[in-house]
């Protein structure tokens, strides 16, 4: 098993492009090195001393649109088990369970997405069994010091809409770092963490409301799919190395 095992390995070690570094960068790197297994990996977005764990989308062959797999998971909804209405350093750091939900941390994502070019794709699904999905074929965050600000472009409409090119631009704000352009507080008002302009058509990171309609706007939505008032079953952010940024 063992032999066999390092047969296929070390064919790929010897055939893979020059890198300085061994160790995965991302899921990609992971999928590469031989793991194709959805799970929970270890990356090193930054230095070999800081390991990070993160879920690894590798694909489903039983569905289409998931053959080009080894996605990076930054975000998950799915039970409600997490708690998301949390401060700033919570949401620098990340927080959650890797194997559940969790957020993977601004830094660790500003990490990556300078290293590296990639897409973006959040996969959602509501209480009756619907999955759609909103693709970016370019998503990328500033550093703290200009306030984690997202950058998106090249939307392909999986069913679900645009509702994320609204805060294109906008810096993070969570209910004790108020950087939105509104006089409220939308991570406050909206219960979770996010980039909000005036303030949001998606609020991934909002309260878990469980099934159905809500009587309050404060759910987990995406409002060019489903409305103001649906919450939904579960929403996932995933990004996909196009190439290694330029040294
Ligand atoms: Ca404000």
């Amino acid at each position: 098993m063992l032999y066999t095992f390092l047969a296929l390995l070390l064919p790929l070690v010897v055939n893979s492009h020059p890198v300085k570094s061994l160790l995965p960068l991302d899921c990609e790197d992971i999928y590469q090195n031989g793991s194709v297994h959805n799970g929970v990996y270890t990356i090193y977005p930054t230095t070999a001393d800081k390991p990070v764990e993160v879920y690894c989308d590798m694909g489903c062959t039983e569905d289409e649109n998931h053959k080009d797999g080894q996605w990076t998971v930054i975000q998950r909804r799915m039970d409600g088990t997490v708690n998301f209405y949390r401060p700033w350093d919570h949401y620098k750091e990340g927080f959650g369970n890797k194997s559940g939900e969790y957020w993977l941390g601004l830094e660790t994502i500003f990490s990556l997405t300078w290293r590296g070019k990639y897409e973006l794709r959040v996969d959602m699904e509501d209480w009756e069994r619907g999955h759609v999905y909103a693709q970016y074929l370019s998503f990328s965050i500033d550093s703290e010091d200009d306030g984690y600000a997202l950058r998106l472009s090249g939307h392909i409409n999986g069913g679900a809409g645009d509702s994320l090119s609204y805060v294109n631009g906008r810096k993070f704000s969570t209910y004790d770092k108020d950087q939105d352009i509104s006089s409220s507080n939308c991570a406050d008002l909206y219960d979770g963490g996010f980039w909000f302009n005036n303030c949001l058509y998606a609020n991934p990171n909002g309260l878990y409301k469980g099934k159905g309609r809500v009587v309050s706007t404060t759910g987990i939505q995406w409002i060019h799919w489903k409305s103001s008032y649906y919450s939904l079953k579960s929403i996932t952010m995933k990004i996909k190395r196009v190439s290694l940024s330029e040294a």
